[in-house]
């Protein structure tokens, strides 16, 4: 779409082996995209968010009818930053990103959620799961995941999982699996430095693992879906004009907006 080229997206924003891993493993390491002033910037306004919105930080995942289990007592949530702070722009405009989702999902796409997850410490494992309801042939990927890493993912720390190539098994884990809890023979855990994103195909088998640090493990998600599907996060009701003024057109289409709503 023209929206994605205004946004610096190209044919050769991801590399062609690049591309291939993302079809074949269902997951992309995209290499450090934030610097280290970005994140300690990002984590300072989560910070602040999370002063302020005390006991109702996540409130709006609560509200949506497309979130099934919204609460974990295992993670801190806060959602839709898209309108908590200019420092959230990049996670919905970066090229690579975009790049990464448009292999998934084809040029027709959303943002369906931008929040915040931090498995606390002792806690934070989740089933292996996916983020759909039913599992779909290869042409019909619907959702389409980036992991933001705001702290160094280590083994002990609660790394996300995946299952690699499960996104084109036509199964769900709840399904195959006798305990979708249990640690999977061929499950990779992402170790990465703090800066780093990873591209999830949400259709691929995923999920948090256990914090064995003493320390909090930040990530945020921002979350993509095709353009016909409903946002977890409905931007029509949640988007504010401070929010409006800054962004550019194509940024605006990415929230799923018009240009109307400027
Ligand atoms: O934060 C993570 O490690 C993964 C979270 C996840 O898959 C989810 O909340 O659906």
């Amino acid at each position: 779409m023209e929206i994605l080229t205004e946004l610096d997206v190209h044919e050769n924003t991801l590399t062609q082996d690049e591309k291939n891993f993302l079809s074949e493993f269902g997951y992309l390491n995209l290499g450090k995209l934030l610097s280290e002033t970005q994140v300690s910037a990002i984590n300072h306004q989560i910070l602040v968010l999370m002063e302020k919105e005390g006991q109702k930080a996540g409130a709006e995942l609560l509200d949506s009818p497309y979130i099934k289990h919204p609460k974990e007592d295992g993670a801190d949530r806060l959602a839709d930053l898209v309108n908590k702070g200019e420092v959230f722009d990049i996670f919905y405009t970066h090229p690579r990103v975009l790049a990464g989702i448009a292999h998934v999902l084809g040029q027709e796409f959303k943002l369906s959620s931008l929040n915040y997850r931090s498995a606390k410490p002792g806690l934070g494992l989740q089933k292996l799961h996916v983020d759909w309801h039913e599992a779909v042939a290869p042409d019909r990927y619907t959702v389409c995941n980036s992991i933001w890493l705001l702290d160094e993912f280590s083994k002990e720390n609660g790394a996300t999982r995946i299952v690699p190539g499960t996104h084109r098994s036509g199964r769900l884990p709840q399904e195959a699996l006798p305990d979708p809890m249990a640690p999977h023979t061929d499950e990779v855990i992402i170790e990465a430095p703090a800066g780093s994103v990873f591209i999830f195909n949400s259709h691929a088998w995923h999920g948090g693992t256990t914090n064995r640090s003493a320390k909090y493990r930040r990530a945020i998600h921002s979350y993509f879906c095709r353009f016909d599907q409903p946002q977890q996060v409905d931007q029509s009701r949640y988007i504010k004009n401070e929010t409006l003024q800054r962004l550019s057109p194509a940024a605006i289409r990415i929230l799923g907006l018009s240009i109307n709503h400027i």
